[in-house]
C-alpha cells in the first residue's frame, strides 16, 4: 500500500483481473534484489557465475521464442488509426481492451504480482517522470532494479495524488489454470505464440503480454521513456529521444554534450564509452541509449538519461571494441542467452579470449568448440548492469537539472555515399536530415542484410504517434528554441571504398570527428558549403598520428551529386507514406536539396 489512493485503487484492480497470490511492494533495497535473485535460482530462471569470475551476477537462458523486442507483436492503440501514422501497428484500443481483459484475466494464478514504483531519471528532478510497473516476473523486477530508480523514495515523490504511467505486464503463464489444476512453474515462463505490446497513448498507459524479454517486458525503457514519453513530450513541448548522451572534455578543459541517435545496433553504447586516441580528450559517458531534453530557464535544451543502468548486447563486446562496458559488467550484473563456461564465467562470440573446448551455450546444451555449427550466445544476447559501475560514467550524469546538449548527431550505417561527417546548415535542414536518416539492415533485423531500411531520428520502432506529427513537434522545438537549439550534424563510420574495406578506423579514432563537431559548436573549426550540408575542409579534421591514405579520405569527405541524385526520388516515396501530416517545410528543403544538387552539376 502507498499514500496515494489512485495508485491502490488501481494496484487492486489490476489483481482482481490477474488474480495473483500475493501483491509484494518492491522499496528498491539490496536485499529485495537478492530475494529476486534467490527466487530465480529456486525455480532454475537463473543459474549464478562464479563468485570469484563475477562477483554477484547470475545467468538467465530465455525460451528460444522470446529473445527480442517483437516490432510485429508491438501495438499503438490510439483513438484514431491515423494518429498512429504509417510506421506503427495500430489497433483499436476498445478492441484491443477486450482481448488483453481476456488474457490478463487470471494470468497471475499461483504467482506473485509485484508493484514496481520507478523513476525515470534522477528521483525528484523536473526533467524525470515516474511509472509504475505491475509484473509476475522476478527477472523483470531485477532488471528493473539495475535499469530505474525503484521504490521508497519514488512513493515519496509522488506522494499523495502524483502523476504516474501505469504498466502492466505479465509472462502469460499462470501456475494455476481455468480449471483449477495447477502446473509447475518452468525456468522461461512466457506465452510465445501470444504477444502484445500495447500502447495507449490518450490515456498514457502500457499493457505487456506473453514476453518476459527486455524491450517488451521492462516496460520503463523502450515501451515508456519512449512511445509513451514521446507523446507526453510533444503534448507538453520537450523531446523523448533514442539517443545517447555524451559528455566530450578539450585537452583546455572545455566541455560540450553532445547527444547521438543512430539505429539500434549501430555502435551507441560503443560512442558513448568511447576512449579518444586524440591526446588530452576525455569522452564520458551521461546515457547510452535514450534521452530526455527539456527547455531551462536558459533557453536551452537540457537532457537527461532517464535510465540508470544498460542492457547492452553481449555479443562483440570485448576489451577491444568497448573496454568500459567490460568493465561495467564485471560484478552484480545479469546475463540474459549467452554462453557459460566450466569454471561459471560467461562466453559469447568475439569476447576476446578463445572459446573453452567446451561450454553450455544459451540454449542450455553441451557446446563443443571444434565442431559447434551454431552460435554459444544468442545474437542479441544482452548483460544488463548499473550505468554507475561504468568507469567513464560523467560526474555530472545524476544531474537532476540534466546537461546542457550542445549538439546533436545523426548516423546510420551506410556503405556509399553519405560522408564522413557534415554540419546541418539549420536546425530546419537537420530535422529534414533527421526525418530521412536510412540505416543497412544488419543480420540482428528482419530483411535483407544490406538493404536501407529508413528510420527517422532512430525512432521508427519507438514513435508512440504519427512520424509526420513527430516531424512537426522537431520543427516546433526548433521554432521555440532559436538560435539556442543544439547544432546538428549527421556522421557515418561505415562507408567502405571499392574493395570492400572500410574506409575509416571508427572506435576510440571517432574522436576526430567529434573534435571537429565540438569545434564548430565553438564557431572554429573550418567546412565548405557542399549542396547537402557543411563537409570539413580537408585539413580541419584532425589526422593527427592517423595512418589514413590520402584517397581514402577523399573518399570519406566526396559528395558524388550523382548518387545524391538518386536518392531524391527516394526520399520523395519515403515522404509520401506520410500524406498531409508531413510538414509543407520538410517537402521544401527535399525541393531546396535537389535544386542545390542540380545547380552544382
Ligand atoms: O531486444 C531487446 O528487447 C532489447 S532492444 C534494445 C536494448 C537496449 C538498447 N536499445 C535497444 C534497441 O532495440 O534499440
Ligand atoms: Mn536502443
Amino acid at each position: 500500500m502507498s499514500n496515494h489512493q489512485a495508485l491502490d485503487r488501481w494496484v487492486a484492480q489490476v489483481a482482481e483481473l490477474c488474480q495473483p497470490d500475493e501483491i509484494v511492494w518492491c522499496d528498491g533495497s539490496e536485499a529485495q534484489y537478492q530475494e529476486m535473485i534467490g527466487r530465480m535460482l529456486a525455480t532454475g530462471s537463473a543459474v549464478k557465475l562464479s563468485e570469484k569470475k563475477k562477483p554477484n551476477s547470475i545467468l538467465v537462458r530465455s525460451d528460444p521464442a522470446d529473445v527480442a523486442r517483437v516490432e510485429d507483436r508491438t501495438f499503438i492503440c490510439s483513438e484514431k488509426e491515423e494518429d498512429a501514422g504509417p510506421t506503427n501497428n495500430w489497433a483499436d484500443p476498445a478492441e484491443m481492451k477486450q482481448k488483453l481483459d481476456g488474457l490478463f484475466k487470471g494470468c497471475m494464478r499461483g504467482r506473485t504480482m509485484y508493484v514496481v514504483p520507478f523513476s525515470m531519471g534522477p528521483v525528484g528532478s523536473d526533467i524525470a517522470h515516474i511509472g509504475v510497473e505491475l509484473s509476475d516476473s522476478p527477472y523483470v523486477v531485477a532488471n528493473m532494479m539495475i535499469m530505474t530508480r525503484v521504490g521508497q523514495p519514488v512513493l515519496d515523490v509522488l506522494g499523495e495524488d502524483g502523476y504516474f504511467v501505469p504498466c502492466v505486464h505479465s509472462v502469460g503463464y499462470p501456475l494455476v489454470l481455468t480449471d483449477g489444476t495447477t502446473r509447475d512453474d518452468i525456468p522461461w515462463p512466457c506465452d510465445s505464440d501470444n504477444k502484445y505490446i500495447t500502447h495507449f497513448p490518450e490515456t498514457r498507459e502500457v499493457w505487456s503480454y506473453g514476453s518476459g524479454y527486455g524491450g517488451n517486458a521492462l516496460l520503463g525503457k523502450k515501451c515508456f521513456a519512449l512511445r509513451i514519453a514521446s507523446v507526453m513530450a510533444r503534448d507538453q513541448g520537450w523531446m523523448a529521444e533514442h539517443m545517447l548522451i555524451l559528455k566530450l572534455t578539450s585537452p583546455e578543459g572545455a566541455v560540450k554534450h553532445i547527444a547521438a541517435a543512430f539505429p539500434s545496433a549501430c555502435g551507441k553504447t560503443n560512442l558513448a564509452m568511447m576512449t579518444p586516441t586524440l591526446p588530452g580528450w576525455k569522452v564520458e559517458t551521461v546515457g547510452d541509449d535514450i534521452a530526455w531534453m527539456k527547455f531551462k530557464e536558459d533557453g536551452c535544451l537540457h537532457a537527461i538519461n532517464p535510465e540508470a543502468g544498460f542492457f547492452g548486447v553481449a555479443p562483440g563486446t570485448n576489451y577491444k571494441t568497448n573496454p568500459n562496458a567490460m568493465e561495467s559488467m564485471k560484478e552484480n550484473a545479469i546475463f540474459t542467452n549467452v554462453g557459460m563456461t566450466p569454471d561459471g564465467d560467461v562466453w559469447w562470440e568475439d569476447i576476446d579470449r578463445p572459446a573453452p573446448d567446451h561450454l553450455i551455450d544459451w540454449l542450455g546444451q553441451e557446446w563443443v568448440h571444434y565442431d559447434s555449427t551454431h552460435k554459444a550466445a544468442h545474437p542479441n544476447a544482452r548483460f544488463t548492469a548499473p550505468a554507475s559501475q561504468c568507469p567513464v560514467i560523467a560526474d555530472n550524469w545524476e544531474d537532476p537539472a540534466g546537461v546542457k546538449i550542445d549538439a546533436i548527431l545523426f548516423g546510420g550505417r551506410r556503405s556509399t555515399g553519405q560522408p564522413l561527417v557534415l554540419e546541418s546548415f539549420s536546425w530546419e535542414h537537420g530535422t529534414f536530415l533527421g526525418s530521412t536518416m536510412a540505416s543497412q539492415k544488419t543480420a540482428a533485423a528482419a530483411g535483407k542484410v544490406g538493404e536501407l531500411r529508413f528510420d527517422p531520428m532512430a525512432m521508427l520502432p519507438f514513435c508512440g504517434y504519427h512520424m509526420g506529427d513527430y516531424f512537426k513537434h522537431w520543427l516546433d522545438m526548433g521554432d521555440q528554441g532559436g538560435d539556442k537549439m543544439p547544432r546538428i550534424f549527421y556522421v557515418n563510420w561505415f562507408r567502405r571504398a571499392q574493395d570492400g574495406h572500410f574506409l575509416w578506423p571508427g572506435f576510440g579514432e571517432n574522436a576526430r570527428v567529434l573534435k571537429w563537431v565540438f569545434e564548430r559548436c565553438d564557431g572554429q573549426a573550418e567546412a565548405t558549403q557542399t549542396p547537402i550540408g557543411h563537409l570539413p575542409t580537408p585539413g580541419a579534421l584532425d589526422l593527427s598520428g592517423l595512418d589514413l591514405p590520402e584517397e581514402d579520405l577523399a573518399e570519406l569527405l566526396d559528395v558524388d551529386t550523382e548518387h545524391w541524385l538518386q536518392k531524391v526520388p527516394v526520399f520523395r516515396k519515403h515522404y509520401a507514406q506520410f500524406g498531409a501530416k508531413l510538414p509543407g517545410r520538410l517537402a521544401d528543403q527535399l525541393d531546396q536539396l535537389e535544386q542545390r544538387l542540380n545547380d552544382a552539376t
